[in-house]
């Protein structure tokens, strides 16, 4: 991993540009990429049933995912939650199992932010 000096920025000694003195060095952290996970809106699948995935799912109280539910009822999706890629992944197949086998044909996806 490269390391990238840290100019001090209280260097008095003037000339040129180029002459600050590096004192330090730390690792650059890298931070992993997040996803959002959205819901999709539908014709078919009843209100209370995507208010339970919400609660189920996303750890949401009812009030929330109720209101989460009808934003996506109005505008067509919404961003239920930002997650590492796994956990977008795992939440994603956990909301399409739940609303297949419950026949119902709720759409989750996940796309990097
Ligand atoms: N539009 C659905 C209905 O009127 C409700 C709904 C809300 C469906 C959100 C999907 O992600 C959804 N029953």
């Amino acid at each position: 991993m490269p390391l990238h000096p840290i100019i001090l920025s209280d260097d008095k000694r003037g000339g040129s540009p180029d002459t600050s003195v590096i004192t330090k060095t730390r690792p650059k952290t890298q931070r992993p990429p997040l996803y959002k996970v959205l819901l999709l809106n539908d014709d078919y699948t009843p209100m209370e049933f995507v208010v339970h995935v919400l609660e189920r799912f996303f750890g949401m109280t009812h009030s929330q995912a109720f209101e989460v539910m009808l934003t996506v009822h109005k505008k067509g999706l919404a961003v239920v939650g930002v997650f590492s890629f796994e956990v977008a992944e795992t939440k994603v197949a956990q909301v399409m199992d739940f609303s297949r086998r419950h026949q119902h044909p709720l759409q989750c996806t996940m796309e990097k932010e």
